[in-house]
């Protein structure tokens, strides 16, 4: 061989290991919070790999199966190196998984006691001694409880926290924790900002793309355990038997990995279905359709979940149309359901302002004279605040108002009003507002929380529902940081106590990395990221402000010709005597419907938390803060200091140039700066649209002095002086 050509294929063998070992490095999201990156202390990396040495599992149905196949993943990645399976322990370091009902082992070490309060999907893990072995145990009644403990015990070693000595159990507080998607049949995504919808309709049910196991792994890994796969302003399509033939290749999928599916259902689809002339929820041939429509589902989907509804809301169909209530439309569904042990999921997103003219107030008046109404397999589900997923809300007064009716919370993972797949928002502290918020309804201590786990009012059913931000995007999401919603939502609803710091931490953790500075550093800039954005969008009270349409960018002045409260200026009423919505006892009295002492603590200006002031109350220009300063000088402080905020945590991120991946570092920088300008764009045009009321008075003055100037300096020009 010739020097030349031996140099040559050196440089090309050169360029392949490195084109190689780069694309090992290349980091582009798709894997989630679930790297299962290399321990990269070997101190520690010898310490689990003494702790883990062997899984003991019989994998005897698809759930275990999939539990399996993750805890040998998860190790094999952190460890660099195959841990063997076998169905007894041979060694120390033996991880023991199942349940007592298929592991003689596991019954033998976990007493059944233990295990009697954890229900169908918490777990124990312990560490102990089996024949004098060192052995850890993941221990459950059902298989879904191994699987989430699986999990938990993967995310205990990817965020470098200690396996030993384990005395762990754990159980979700709310029983049906859904994700709703609003996709459509098309494969658009209503409000998605994240590509298509993942569903492809088109190929199903015979091609079943492999992501909808990553989606079920990833779900599972935070106990999310339902999904619910087409939008809420629904197609009558889904209910088509060729439909189901696909969503039951879907709920095939997901199943292992303890998710159920639900459809959301159009109201009318007996009518346009079927050669029914009704969809009367109180006709008998209705009512026969439903029922045999579930019996049909549940032939191709033993396990399907039950139907999510929107109903005579923003021109979907409902029982109204036919003189009936919500309940008589909930219950005829229910009842087709209820044999198979399914559930409705009745929204409660209406505003007919013909009920009031204040938006908040519909939903309350709607539902909470049918509270006892409802058969005992709906639910009522609200979101989060009684208008629409706006950057801040005080919760919705439904909550703690219909004590017989268990009600969900619908939360928004998709941020269409918190800057989209643009912005960098972390919701975490947004949801804990609600949550931990005490509703007096019961008496203090009646938090959101308490009234959709179920345990104020004593309801065996509960639920909570997350509008899914989940496209066909390499990263899922769109903005790598808006994963940390999905995970938050998640990990809320198995427990809603968990702090959102301490979701943020293990999030970054296992989504970027342990470095302490890094750590530290993402860990302040999402700390704030809600605050911020409220701060440059729609600070203290403020809400629905944004231009018509994509919801996107600020349209204080936007003005709806076809309803009223569709107009910005419905909300912020900013005129010459002052800026808010006036919700007080001398307004709407919205505050009407919220329990003592809050109705009283928002119903007065000086008592009401500057956060929801001008919420509950239109104040004048110049009214007095509490810093002292006035209203006007207030709002500019807080737009201006959003603004401020975006430029601190552009430049923190910028910082961490060559600590984290290139690839995920550049798409996050990019994104700061369009949120900076979109943060710029939202004070400077609030503030130059409240700027010509707020500073009239100064504005007139000025003209005035300006026309007096003119008519000197004309006088003089005439010679009168
Ligand atoms: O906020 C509105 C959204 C609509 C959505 C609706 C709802 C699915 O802008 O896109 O429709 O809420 O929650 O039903």
């Amino acid at each position: 061989m010739k020097l030349s050509n031996f140099f040559l294929i050196q440089l090309i063998i050169w360029f392949v290991l490195n084109a190689f070992s780069l694309n090992a490095l290349a980091e582009d999201g798709y894997k989630l919070w679930l790297r299962y990156n290399k321990i990269s202390s070997p101190k520690l990396l010898s310490r689990y790999k003494s702790s883990v040495t062997q899984v003991v599992i019989n994998p005897s149905c698809p759930v275990l199966k999939a539990a399996q196949e993750e805890i040998e993943m998860g190790l094999k990645g952190m460890f660099q190196k195959d841990i063997p399976v076998s169905s007894s322990v041979s060694v120390n370091g033996a991880l023991i998984l199942g349940t007592p009902d298929e592991s003689p082992l596991v019954k033998n070490l976990i007493k059944t006691g233990d295990l009697n309060r954890l229900g169908e999907e918490g777990y124990v893990i312990r560490s102990l001694l089996y024949k004098n072995h060192p052995v850890t145990v993941i221990a459950a009644n059902k298989p879904a409880g191994v699987l989430y403990g699986v999990f938990h015990f993967l995310r205990l070693i990817q965020t470098e926290e200690s396996i030993s000595n384990l005395n762990i159990q754990s159980k979700p507080r709310i029983k049906k924790r859904v994700l709703n998607h609003w996709d459509n049949l098309n494969r658009s995504v209503e409000r998605g900002y994240a590509g298509k919808s993942i569903w492809k309709w088109e190929e199903l049910p015979e091609k079943v793309d492999p992501r909808y196991k990553d989606y079920a792994r990833a779900n599972a890994s935070i106990g999310v355990n339902g999904a619910s796969l087409n939008n809420v302003n629904s197609q009558v399509e889904i209910l088509t038997k060729e439909y189901i033939k696909k969503a039951a290749a879907i709920a095939d999928v997901l199943r292992p990995y303890g998710m159920q599916v639900y459809f959301s259902i159009k109201f009318t689809s007996p009518l346009e279905l079927s050669g029914l002339t009704t969809s009367d929820p109180l006709d008998p041939e209705v009512r026969k359709w439903w029922k045999d429509k579930a019996d049909e589902i549940y032939r191709a989907i033993p396990d399907f979940g039950g139907f999510l509804v929107k109903a005579y809301s923003e021109g979907q169909p409902g029982p109204q149309q036919y003189g009936r209530t919500h309940a008589d439309g909930a219950n005829m569904l229910a009842e087709a359901l209820e044999p198979h042990g399914g559930i409705v999921m009745w929204r409660a997103f209406v505003y007919d302002l013909s009920i009031d003219s204040d938006r908040t107030k519909c939903a309350y008046l709607e539902f909470v004279p049918l509270d006892g109404k409802f058969k005992d397999n709906v639910l009522i589900q609200s979101k989060n605040g009684p208008v629409d997923f706006q950057p801040r809300e005080p919760f919705s007064s439904i909550f703690g108002s219909m004590p017989k009716t268990p009600l969900m919370m619908e939360l928004q993972i998709t941020q269409e009003y918190t800057g989209q797949a643009k912005h960098l928002v972390y919701q975490a502290p947004m949801w804990k507002e609600v949550l931990d918020a005490d509703t007096y309804k019961k008496g203090p201590g009646t938090t959101v929380a308490k009234i959709i786990d179920g345990s104020a009012e004593d309801h065996a059913l509960s639920g909570i529902a997350g509008v899914s931000g989940i496209g066909t995007d390499r990263n899922w999401s769109g903005h790598h940081f808006s994963q940390s919603n999905w995970y938050a939502y998640g990990r809320l609803a198995w427990d809603p106590d968990l702090l959102s710091d301490e979701i943020a931490e293990e999030w970054i953790r296992m989504t970027w990395s342990g470095e302490p500075d890094t750590l530290k550093t993402i860990e302040k800039i999402m700390a704030n990221s809600w605050e911020t954005c409220v701060s440059y969008m729609t600070p203290l009270g403020l809400h629905h402000q944004m231009a018509e349409g994509h919801h996107y960018g600020p349209g204080p002045d936007y003005k709806n010709t076809m309803r009223d409260d569709w107009s910005s200026t419905y909300y912020n009423k900013a005129d010459k005597t002052g800026i808010g919505f006036n919700r007080s006892s001398t307004g709407t009295d919205g505050v009407g419907q919220y329990a003592e002492p809050l109705k009283s603590l928002f119903n007065s200006p000086e008592t009401c938390p500057e956060k929801y002031l001008l919420w509950f109350h239109h104040l004048p220009w110049d009214y007095t803060m509490k810093s002292g300063k006035t209203l006007w000088e207030e709002i500019q402080l807080y737009y201006n200091s959003g603004v401020d905020e975006v430029t601190a945590m552009k430049k923190a991120w910028e910082s961490l140039e060559g600590k984290v991946d290139r690839e995920r570092f550049e798409h996050v920088k990019v994104r700061l700066e369009m949120q900076l300008d979109n943060a710029k764009e939202w004070r400077d045009v609030c503030l130059a649209y409240f700027r010509q009321f707020a500073e009239k008075e100064k504005q007139s003055g000025f003209i005035r002095r300006r026309k007096a100037m003119a008519r000197q300096e004309d006088a003089r020009g005439q010679g009168f002086e």
